[in-house]
């Protein structure tokens, strides 16, 4: 039995889920409370979701890629990396590389889209069980969601997304992706492999986020997303893409031009392509002092994000598919 620490909408347990579910291995998951992940504290390893402990080995371990990595290797039975070793290095590349790339800018452009748009979802993500979920409810929800935007702005830095070029970075890497999955079925190889499970896993926070949803030349990219969502049964809408397509429904509008791209610049280039030898994450701590220093962050994404309303419309890539 795989025990499978978790936060449920994490884009990078999903990625372990369609692994353990791929490879038909008996898991449970345990739903973890973010602020403290007490449950994972016995575990000797990065206090990070996803944590797979496999009682059977006795092994923990955390770190997406290294688990997967480690079910192929324990359990060979529908493997999910190629045999060739040359090619196995070559698919851990690309993995650690979308990991330390796409999953960052991914998670923290999906958590932007949250707080400009609809901040009050927070505190169902992330304090169900605080208080027996008082804060979860109408009133109190929009007491909760400043202190939790300011916290998540603090941990990733979401009002430096423009002099970070996120946005930039981000277009540069999925732009040839989108070609190359326009022509080929899976991104290395001729069958599913953990590559393909983690592009599609890494790009799902993307889906609220319509400067990439809606992008003309992203279609192709977002509709093998579905088509492999769908034949692989990981279809069932995220809580927070549920909450912020009601919102976008109700009021007929979203966040969606990004009002300082210039689309004649030609400084984003692709990302740089060191081998790795782990994934980076970009994680920073907060205090309870820190905490307050994100306000003017937090306030100038409510107010002054330069990411302009739009008409609400459903993404292309959905009828695509
Ligand atoms: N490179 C890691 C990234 C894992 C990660 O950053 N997980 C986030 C959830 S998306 C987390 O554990 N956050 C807890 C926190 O911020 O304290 C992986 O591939 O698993």
């Amino acid at each position: 039995m795989i025990e499978l620490y978790q936060l449920r909408w994490s884009h990078y347990v999903e990625k372990v889920r369609w692994a353990l579910d791929f490879k038909g291995l008996p898991w449970r998951a345990i739903d973890v409370v973010a602020h403290r992940k007490e449950e994972m504290r016995r575990f000797p390893c990065a206090q990070t979701v996803p944590l797979i402990h496999d009682t059977a080995t006795g092994i923990a371990i955390s770190d997406s890629s290294p688990i997967l990595r480690y079910l192929d290797e324990t359990y060979p039975e529908r493997p999910l990396f190629p045999d060739d070793p040359a090619e196995r290095e070559g698919a851990w590349q690309w993995m650690l590389r979308l990991d330390s790339t796409l999953g960052l800018f991914a998670r923290r452009l999906g958590y932007t889209q949250v707080i400009m748009e609809c901040p009050q979802v927070l505190s169902r993500l992330f304090m169900p069980q605080v208080c027996r979920g008082l804060f979860t409810r109408k009133g109190w929800r929009s007491l909760a969601a400043p202190v939790l935007g300011m916290m998540l702005t603090k941990r990733f830095h979401f009002d430096r997304n423009r002099e970070d070029r996120i946005y930039e970075q981000l277009e540069a890497l999925l732009l040839p992706l989108a070609d190359r999955l326009s022509r080929a079925a899976f991104l290395v190889g001729e069958q599913l492999s953990a590559v393909d499970v983690t592009l599609a896993s890494l790009l799902r926070p993307l889906r609220i986020v319509p400067h990439f949803s809606h992008h003309p030349r992203l279609q192709p990219l977002f509709a093998w997303q579905t088509r492999l969502f769908r034949e692989h049964g990981r279809d069932p809408a995220l809580l927070y893409e549920t909450l912020i397509d009601e919102r976008r429904r109700q009021r007929g509008v979203m966040r969606g031009r990004v009002s300082w791209l210039d689309a004649n610049d030609t400084r984003n280039g692709p990302i740089a392509t060191e081998p790795l030898t782990v994934a980076v994450n970009d994680i920073h701590p907060v205090s309870s002092v820190s905490l307050f220093g994100a306000w003017p962050g937090y306030m100038k994404l409510r107010r002054f994000s330069g990411i302009r309303k739009m008409p609400y419309t459903p993404a292309p890539h959905l009828a695509l598919a």
